[in-house]
């Protein structure tokens, strides 16, 4: 019998992809959970059906929302991370020295326990002695903080279901007053493709911009999210994603990538036409 995992990307398109076994299923207070092991990605989590992450392609997420902003800011010693609860970008995180503390702040604590378990490529830094884990709502989180961290990465889910809340305008208010005046905040910012995505991107994209000085938008190509074309944001109280940008003295450090280089960093800002012009729409009004 062949078993196939589905997720629907639009009413009339869904992405399909072979599954050799279940490693795991089971439903959390918030969502279901479940981890996969397929031939061609290697193993797949989903949380309420959606694709989290494979195997195969979550180096271009985990890089791109990791070291964008650490390219620019030349001393990033606090992070805050919400969501996230798979390990990735605390993995990339937990590749620079300078960094003294992340603050990771994920609602729901069996998504830490089963990557843990099941996706030990991903989850390997959980146990880095920088890393605080906090078993919280994100949105909950930032309202107590004030002037603490130089970046915060919003790893969220789509905005519906348990992440919702990270993508309103108290949630980005929020963590500008939780960022230090030269602070970056970096988010999954959904992909520009499909209508109903590109109306999710539009809406965060707005409150981004009412919310922080700078804001801009970048791209990566993610083979098993929908569409495969997706989008980041880089907010910011200080740097631009470009003008600031510090090629050189990032390639000082000798991190090893797969995906990201400085020179994808500049041309990752460089968005087709059709994009700039969503942005654009809410930009303006
Ligand atoms: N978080 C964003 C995933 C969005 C994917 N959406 C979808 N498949 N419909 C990924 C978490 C990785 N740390």
């Amino acid at each position: 019998m062949e078993l196939w995992f589905s997720e629907p990307h639009t009413p009339n398109v869904k992405l399909s992809i072979r599954v050799d076994r279940q490693l795991y299923s089971g439903q959390s207070q918030l969502q279901r959970i479940d981890v996969y092991d397929t031939p061609e990605l290697g193993r797949l989590l989903a949380l309420d059906g959606y694709v989290m992450l494979t195997e195969k392609d979550e180096f271009i997420y985990h890089e791109m929302i990791v070291h964008v902003p650490m390219a620019v800011h030349p001393r990033v010693r606090q992070v805050l991370v919400i969501g996230a609860g798979d390990g990735g970008a605390v993995r990339e995180l937990a590749k620079y020295p300078e960094i003294e503390r992340i603050d990771l702040v994920e609602i729901d604590e069996q998504v830490i326990q089963v990557c843990r378990e099941y996706l030990p490529r991903v989850s390997c830094s959980m146990d880095d002695a920088r890393l605080h884990i906090y078993y919280e709502d994100g949105l909950k989180f930032v309202r107590q903080k004030e002037n603490e961290y130089d970046l915060i990465i919003v790893d969220s889910t789509d905005p519906f279901g348990p992440g919702e809340g990270l993508f309103t305008k108290e949630f980005y208010g929020n963590c500008y007053k939780a960022l230090r005046e030269e602070g970056i905040m970096v988010n999954q910012h959904e992909s520009p493709f499909y209508e109903a995505d590109a109306r999710a991107c539009m809406r965060a994209h707005k409150r981004i911009v009412e919310s922080f000085p700078i804001s801009r938008v970048y791209q990566a190509h993610i083979p098993t999210y929908p569409s495969g074309h997706w989008l980041f944001g880089f907010a910011s109280r200080r740097y631009h994603p470009v003008h600031d940008l510090d090629g050189d003295r990032w390639l000082d450090r000798g991190i090893e990538t797969r995906y990201y280089t400085p020179r994808l960093h500049q041309g990752a800002f460089c968005l087709p036409a059709y994009v700039e012009k969503l942005l654009r729409k809410v930009e303006i009004c």
